[in-house]
């Protein structure tokens, strides 16, 4: 055998081996796509809007890796009152919360620090931590390489990075520190949303594809959602 067969031998063997790996990670994942009362659309569409707080059903070790097992937001700083939004994934370690409009005294995630206002009442992942993880399950179109937008705020800066189907696919991203000095309310720093355009690709299979979001370093940023766009 030539060393080129030899060497395109060894490739098609490594991407072949690649693929088993994919599909025996999918075929053993436990995690479920998200839903409840609202929402019931199953794996999150690709291209489309991914929101974070919709990450997979399963739990502590499955569908999340969380530093603590409480909701800091939910039943927390949202006090449980019966509401869908003050109660959202209530039970769960991942801690969420949602955009708030049209609060006084002073106005929390429609400020006018925001560099872009975000929708209202949008349901997000917050008090993340270095080490912190959840898996979205997405559905994509189509095979092929995909451009995501980010709508967060980071109050100090931070690295994420997103895996797909448990292989490392973009490496560290820094996330740019929307922390602004002008802003007169201390708490309000964790409240200035941007958007981040074209802040990773990665490639997808067609069909289902489990996104793990790793906090890597920082932590202190709220995720809200990915933007996917065909590349
Ligand atoms: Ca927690
Ligand atoms: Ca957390």
């Amino acid at each position: 055998m030539s060393r080129r067969v030899f060497a395109m031998c060894l490739t098609a063997a490594s991407m072949l081996a690649t693929n088993a790996f994919c599909q025996s990670f999918l075929s053993q994942y436990k995690g479920l796509p998200y839903r409840d009362t609202r929402y019931q659309g199953g794996p999150q569409k690709i291209p489309g809007r991914v929101l974070c707080a919709y990450y997979d059903l399963g739990g502590e070790g499955v569908a999340y890796h969380d530093t603590d097992p409480q909701n800091h937001g939910s039943g927390e700083l949202n006090p449980a009152d019966g509401t869908y939004l003050n109660e959202f994934r209530i039970h769960e370690g991942v801690d969420t919360s949602y955009t708030k409009f049209d609060r006084k005294p002073d106005s929390i995630d429609d400020n006018p620090f925001d560099k872009i206002v975000p929708p209202r009442d949008l349901p997000y992942v917050g008090w993340t931590e270095p080490g912190e993880w959840f898996n979205i399950t997405v559905d994509a179109a189509r095979e092929g390489t995909y451009d995501a937008g980010f709508l967060y705020t980071s109050n100090r800066g931070g690295t994420i990075s997103i895996d797909v189907n448990e292989k490392e696919a973009t490496g560290p991203l820094q996330v740019p520190t929307t922390y602004d000095p002008a802003d007169p309310v201390a708490w309000r720093q964790w409240h200035h949303w941007n958007l981040a355009s074209s802040f990773f690709k990665i490639r997808l299979s067609k069909g289902k594809n489990i996104l793990t979001v790793h906090i890597l370093t920082g932590g202190n940023m709220n995720l809200a959602y990915f933007d996917f766009k065909q590349d």
